[in-house]
């Protein structure tokens, strides 16, 4: 398959004036008839007409009422229309039910739903798919169904069909239909001019008690979007449909979001904080699209992080003001060091801003988001919170309605601002994680700090320029009092220094404050130090930072065979703990060890072949060191944490369940599970539930616990999917893939389903010594599956590929192993697009 590539963009050479699609649903011949109006485009460089179209069955075709032929090409069709505006009329048939892959029109337990990112709509109808291409669409649907939507609003209806108008020109991703048995909860919402918006959110029956907290989120977004960005909902109803089979978690379609409902059904019985959080963030993040996204979408998928990083960092600024304390900016930073860094350390690392791609669905990635939302954060750091705004403001009105560039976005921020943001540009367009190595200076008054930055080559890079690098730094006294307050040194050069000036004592420097910018920072110090910010840094991130380091230190010594600084870190863990201004939430994270993968990672960073099964035996070993010498404190701190009110899906609460859980681990090394089975039998919701499930199976005393678990929940997919995904994350790593394996055999696992197959398979990929464990039976287990899931779902398939993604991290037989399994799946016959391009790029 070709490479399609950023530098041969070209306008299209049609535009559409209006779009009337009517629906006549049938489970395996749906009609499809549609009616567009074509003008030509006076920027485009020729008028043949090319419509996409994949996997429809051509019924019928007209042009200004005349029937035609069209010539059925690769991708879609080609027709001879007059050189003038002209109405394109055509019929064609698609399968629903046969639709295993999720995209275009599909059925999931007998609902009809659609997905249309990035180019499903073109197994809806013949069409110009590509975002670049808007048009308000009018959609009727014919159908059985009880209850049948698309985007915009409800303008007619009848027996047995709706109509809907969406008035915004949006493109073809945008587009939405569902149609099935499904009920609502109502709601509606007062805009900041007086509007008033129906909200409803669908579900199917049986779930309504599942709906409230999402639709509270729902409403916070709006009023956020609305105080912190003045934007203001525009449609006179917003409509949420949760879906059971979706390859994302979400999708922002106008005026009709779609949901997988792992990302949007919650209760407390079903639902842990963490998944509470998450809803919170993903129903904001889809809500969030409408400004950044649907009313100013991406010219072409090359700028797809215009919407999606911007829209991260606007859904992390949300749930750091709903979730305040700081503790939101450590889940991110861990999320993204988890899955951003560890793209970009290996075969798949790519630019924010991609210059080509074989398959646009394989780049939904943490760097296209997570990365994205970081160059977002920086710039405005880099140019301050009131210039944001303006350029915001800016960005708004100017590009309302446009279809934009990466390019038009700086060029905003280069207006408002009068910055130059050329060098800014290379975060965009450089691939790789910055190394920013840091050295000081003192002479008895003037403290120096000088950064070296450098960037490991990546694939098709081997050259990289020095990038902008806001460095937030603060200095502290040796009584722990901040003697400078957080200064962002705006790092330029490939090597620089900072000199502050007529300071009475050698500070301890607090580098790199709310990690202001995603580089990986080097800097030797020692054990006392990292102590000493732990108890007295400022600024939250940083203080957890300093736990995290020390931990890795001690991590590192012990697998390399040095001396691990063990007492200065369980010296500095009991400090904090006993510190009662930190707020559980925080201590719960402080209490956690960095993960496997993370230090397999440094290791290799360090020139060190890692051993999964030496690291997890490390971090067991200090896990076990960690309960050993907090032993006296466990009691009380349980004690400290018992949620005494109703359960509330706050961050107060979830802060304490999340420390109450981290001692239940610890204390679970002291007494063999007895706390944790205590735990499991009375637990009031599922945090606690699972959590102390989670200990059981550590245990190796889970088998009760999980027997009444599924009894209790069987009826339940996604308490199911908590099921199936707790076995394989918590197995020992010689069991991991054995356990995997017996889950397939499960009546109840589907490999159809996305979630279901996640659950178990995304959770082999997360148990890293399980994974890797040394027989290789991860490996081969996982290419088993991915073989047999891509003819039926290629995205998935592809997405799962990338556990692989690290494999040149690691020994010579696990590379052999892994090289041997890469290869079996790039030999499967028919192999989609989808994998072959992902396996393509890690064997490289
Ligand atoms: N655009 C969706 C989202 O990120 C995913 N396709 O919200
Ligand atoms: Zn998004």
């Amino acid at each position: 398959p070709q490479a399609i590539r950023l530098a041969d963009y070209a306008p299209p050479n049609w535009l559409v004036n209006e779009v009337q699609l009517t629906f006549r649903l049938a489970p395996r011949a749906t009609r499809v008839l549609s009616r567009i109006r074509f003008r030509p485009n006076p920027e485009a460089g020729g008028r043949a007409f090319f419509l996409h179209g994949e996997h429809l069955k051509l019924i019928r075709a007209s042009v200004d009422g005349a029937e035609i032929s069209p010539r059925l090409v690769d991708g879609g069709l080609e027709a001879d229309v007059p050189d003038a505006p002209f109405t394109w009329e055509a019929e064609v048939e698609i399968d629903p039910e046969a639709n295993t892959a999720l995209e275009g029109l599909y059925l999931s337990n007998g609902m009809y739903c659609t997905q249309c990112e990035a180019e499903g709509f073109r197994r809806i109808t013949f069409y110009p798919d590509r975002p670049d291409v808007m048009a308000p669409f009018t959609v009727r649907i014919e159908g059985p169904e009880p209850v049948l939507l698309s985007n915009g609003n409800p303008t007619a209806s009848g027996a047995g069909w709706a109509e809907w108008t969406d008035p915004w020109p949006k493109p073809a991703y945008l587009f939405a239909l569902v149609a099935g048995d499904l009920v609502a909860l109502e709601d509606s919402f007062t805009t900041m001019s007086g509007r008033e918006v129906t909200l409803k959110l669908w579900v199917r029956p049986g779930d309504e008690h599942k709906t409230e907290f999402a639709m509270e989120a729902l409403k916070k977004s709006m009023r956020w979007d609305e105080e912190v960005y003045g934007r203001e909902y525009d449609l006179d109803i917003f409509q949420i449909v949760a879906v059971s089979d979706f390859n994302m978690g979400a999708m922002e379609n106008k005026g009709l979001n779609i949901f997988n409902t792992s990302a949007v059904l919650a209760s407390p019985d079903t639902s842990t904080d963490a998944n509470f959080e998450r809803i919170e963030a993903i129903v904001a993040h889809e809500y969030f699209h409408n400004w950044t996204g649907n009313r100013i979408t991406c010219r072409d998928w090359f700028q797809l992080s215009l919407k999606e990083g911007l829209t991260v960092f606007r859904d992390q600024s949300f749930t750091a003001d709903m979730r305040p304390g700081g503790v939101s900016r450590i889940e991110d930073v861990m999320a993204l060091r988890g899955r951003q860094f560890r793209e970009d350390n290996g075969p798949l690392a790519h630019q924010v801003q991609p210059d080509s791609f074989v398959e646009i669905n394989n780049f939904y990635t943490a760097t296209i988001y997570e990365k994205g939302a970081e160059v977002i954060r920086m710039l405005k750091t880099l140019v301050g919170d009131a210039a944001y705004r303006d350029a915001l403001d800016l960005y708004f009105a100017r590009h309302d309605g446009e279809a934009c560039t990466i390019d038009d976005w700086l060029k905003v921020f280069e207006d408002a601002t009068g910055r130059d943001l050329a060098q800014f540009r290379l975060w965009y367009k450089q691939a790789g994680t910055p190394r920013l190595d840091v050295t000081e200076d003192w002479d008895g008054a003037n403290y120096t700090l000088t950064f070296r930055q450098h960037m490991p080559a990546t694939p098709g890079q081997n050259e990289k320029k020095p990038m902008v690098i806001p460095i937030a730094t603060g200095l502290l006294g040796p009584n722990g009092d901040e003697v400078v307050p957080t200064t962002v040194l705006e790092m330029t050069e490939a090597e620089q220094s900072f000199t502050f000036e007529g300071l009475a004592a050698r500070p301890v420097p607090s580098i790199l404050r709310g990690f202001s910018a995603p580089v990986i920072l080097n800097r030797e110090t020692s054990p006392e130090e990292r102590a000493f910010l732990l108890a007295h840094d400022t600024d939250p991130f940083n203080k957890w930072e300093a736990g995290r380091a020390l931990a890795k230190d001690v991590l590192i010594a012990m697998i390399t065979g040095e001396e691990p600084p063990l007492a200065a870190y369980l010296g500095a863990l009991a400090a904090m703990l006993r510190d009662e201004g930190q707020s559980p939430a925080f201590r719960a994270l402080a209490l956690r060890l960095p993960g496997e993968d993370d230090i397999a990672q440094t290791l290799f960073d360090a020139n060190v072949t890692p051993d999964p099964a030496r690291i997890h035996d490390a971090a067991e070993t200090l896990r076990q060191e960690v309960a050993e010498h907090l032993q006296d404190m466990l009691p009380r701190l349980a004690a400290e944490c018992v949620v005494a009110e109703p359960f509330a899906p706050t961050g107060e609460q979830a802060g304490q369940r999340a420390l109450a859980l981290e001692v239940l681990k610890l204390t679970t090394r002291l007494d063999g599970g007895k706390a944790a089975a205590a735990m499991f039998e009375s637990a009031g919701n599922m945090t606690l539930s699972l959590g102390a499930l989670g200990c059981l199976l550590d245990a190796e005393k889970g088998e009760d616990a999980l027997a009444a678990f599924a009894a209790k929940w069987q009826g339940d997919a996604l308490v199911m999917d908590k099921w199936f995904m707790m076995q394989v994350v918590h197995a020992a790593p010689e069991k991991a893939a054995a356990t995997a394996e017996a889950l397939t055999a499960h009546p109840a696992f589907n490999m159809k389903n996305p979630n279901r197959f996640r659950a178990v398979f995304g959770a082999l990929a997360m148990n890293a010594a399980g994974f890797h464990h040394a027989s290789g039976k991860g490996y081969d287990l996982l290419a088993d599956w991915i073989i047999r899931l891509d003819p039926l779902n290629p995205q998935i398939a592809a997405r799962m590929s990338s556990a692989f993604e690290t494999w040149k991290r690691y020994d010579a037989d696990r590379q052999a192993q892994i090289r041997a399994a890469l290869e079996r799946i790039k030999a499967s016959e028919n192999l989609s697009r989808d994998t072959g391009e992902m396996v393509g790029r890690i064997l490289a």
